[in-house]
């Protein structure tokens, strides 16, 4: 396993930040770059080395900056081009590097392009988008919205359609028109050549559309799936490696999509060969849990331990050797992790926010910590539809509610327990007003829980969640095999326990979770003589794991 090529992507710690939640700088509610400039000490000494920051550039906020109008600006709530460059160097200085989000699937309807666009079908920018005339007196074919509704969007002026797979403020662009692609790789040359170390590349696992047929329609659906004819084509591979050809290869970029998709996907995309991408996120262990019900996530699917497992083992098994992976449970899509898959209660917060990082930081593939899970940040829990400020749930509670399909008190339990929100409301940072985001009224609520849950005091604790996270990343950058072990899979029967094991050369590294918020019986560990690297608890009980209790022993032969 020693030949296994080194990357200094496959041993970062990458941190994501979702900036309009952040630290904001000057009293407007709005997260902002010189707010993120001002706490990049506190993710230094974190041990973080690279920053994923979502969309910054210019934008109506119809999806938080996912619909950009003009990819060479600075949104206008977060600052300048000037307060950019600030922040890019004063990261640089730290000897940290910074990811910047492409979003290139669709634009904002603002975009200039799309405003050429909608002129009419003589315009030089019209395949700029995917213009479509309809059917029998509707759409041209069966397919949905990610975010509810049709898919195609009719525009008055010209009759025609034109496809948005989000919103219909996020018209997709026409990657079949070499212009398109031409004008996205000179943006992305253009963010390159002032310093960027990388992109994250939203949905680009859905560029390459084949064919417009329509999709087939699951039972209890309103509309087709776009799937067949959108996701993981040929044509999108053949994009990719124009892109890895024209931009990627001519510089040291990490390179991560937002691809969804199976391990075969992630096998293309991913290859070792990097032909393509450095790696991608899966989504079968998160949004695959709902798979099967009519309404997607929306639903009171849970996290068993073996539903959770099956996926994140999978694509430790499937891509070893082959394809390079990532590790996350949280993003800004997810609802806060510790609220899923562990337990947020007084009791069990810190101790099960502890035993997912152990998770997250001692699987194989790059970690990913979202804002605040370091923190152990919770969802909010909100009880009310105008609580809400996602787009996502609002055309939810449109499509599913107001016409009477779904009860709303169904849905409110639904949404408190998955919604985007949970994840967006503001970083605690101390025990002030606002959490000390902001001195001005934040644009989402903080979470009351600000008191118990804020940056300041779990700095100041050595047993915090925080200091955990820190000793996990030094972990991860002083032992080789946390990085480049092969992974073992072990009690796979276990319905209580995650364990496994990482090996490389004469190393080997025993992981043991316990899932559950009861103890449970476990021998592995004990039959493990080695060094304890790291654990949740300061005391063990043999035989046993404590709930939630996590172990990582590592040996040497
Ligand atoms: O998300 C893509 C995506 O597939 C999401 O719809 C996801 O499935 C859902 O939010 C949660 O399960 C990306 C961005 O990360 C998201 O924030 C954007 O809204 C979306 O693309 C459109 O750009
Ligand atoms: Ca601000």
């Amino acid at each position: 396993m020693n030949s296994e090529k080194r990357a200094w992507w496959k041993e970062a710690v990458v941190y994501q930040i979702y900036p309009r939640s952040f630290a904001d700088s000057n009293g407007d509610g709005i997260g902002d770059l010189n707010g993120i400039t001002a706490h990049l000490d506190y993710l230094k000494n974190l041990g973080i080395d690279v920053i994923w920051v979502s969309p910054i550039y210019a934008s109506p906020n119809h999806d938080n900056g996912y619909d950009i109008a003009d990819y060479r600006a600075i949104m206008k709530e977060f600052g300048t081009m000037a307060d950019f460059d600030r922040m890019l160097s004063e990261i640089h200085l730290r000897g940290m590097k910074l990811v910047m989000d492409l979003v290139a699937n669709h634009t904002s309807d603002e975009n200039a392009w799309f405003v050429e666009s909608r002129k009419g079908p003589d315009n030089p920018y019209r395949d700029f988008y995917i213009w479509k005339d309809g059917k029998a007196g509707g759409p041209p074919n069966n397919w949905g919205s990610c975010f509810s509704g049709s898919a195609w969007e009719k525009d008055e002026k010209s009759g025609q359609y034109y496809l948005h797979l989000f919103t219909k403020e996020q018209p997709d662009l026409n990657w079949a028109n070499p212009k398109v692609r031409d004008a996205v790789f000179d943006m992305m040359t253009w963010w390159c050549e002032k310093g960027i170390d990388g992109f994250r590349m939203d949905v680009i696992g859905m560029i390459g559309k084949e064919n417009y047929d329509d999709g087939p329609v699951r039972p209890g659906a309103l509309y087709g799936d776009f799937a067949p004819s959108c996701q993981h084509t040929q044509t999108t591979h053949r994009y990719l490696r124009e892109m890895r050809e024209r931009v990627l290869s001519k510089y040291d970029l990490l390179t991560v999509g937002e691809t969804s998709g199976t391990t075969d996907n992630a096998l293309i995309y991913a290859n070792e060969d990097e032909s393509e991408l450095n790696m991608v996120f899966g989504f079968e262990h998160n949004d695959g849990l709902n798979d099967g019900t009519p309404l997607g996530k929306w639903s009171d699917h849970g996290a068993p331990l073996r539903d959770v497992r099956a996926p994140l083992n999978r694509w430790q098994m499937d891509l070893q050797g082959r394809a390079w992976n990532t590790v996350y449970l949280g993003n800004h899509d997810q609802p806060r992790q510790v609220s899923r898959y562990g337990c947020d209660s007084e009791l069990f917060r810190a101790v099960s926010a502890k035993m997912l990082a152990t998770l997250i930081h001692t699987l194989r593939g790059t970690p990913y910590v979202y804002q605040g899970e370091e923190l152990g940040m919770t969802n909010i829990y909100f009880t009310d539809i105008s609580q809400y400020q996602d787009v996502e749930n609002h055309n939810a509670w449109k499509q599913w509610v107001e016409s009477g399909l779904v009860d709303a008190q169904d849905m409110l339990r639904y949404f408190a327990r998955i919604s985007r929100d949970n994840a967006r409301t503001p970083m605690q940072w101390n025990r002030e007003k606002n959490a000390g985001f902001t001195t001005g009224t934040p644009w989402l609520p903080v979470n009351q829980n600000y008191l118990l849950i804020n940056a300041e005091d779990q700095v100041n604790d050595p047993d915090s969640i925080y200091h955990y996270y820190r000793r996990l990343i030094a972990l991860r950058h002083t032992h080789d095999v946390i990085v480049y072990g092969r992974f073992v899979p072990l009690m796979e029967d276990s319905d209580e326990v995650y364990a496994y094991q990482r090996i490389l050369d004469n190393q080997v590294l025993t992981v043991a979770l316990n899932w559950t918020d009861r103890k449970v019986p476990c021998a592995l560990i004990d039959e493990t003589e080695g060094e304890e690297l790291i654990s949740n608890y300061p005391t063990h009980q043999k035989g046993f794991l404590q709930p939630y209790e996590a172990r990582v022993i590592l040996n040497k032969n």
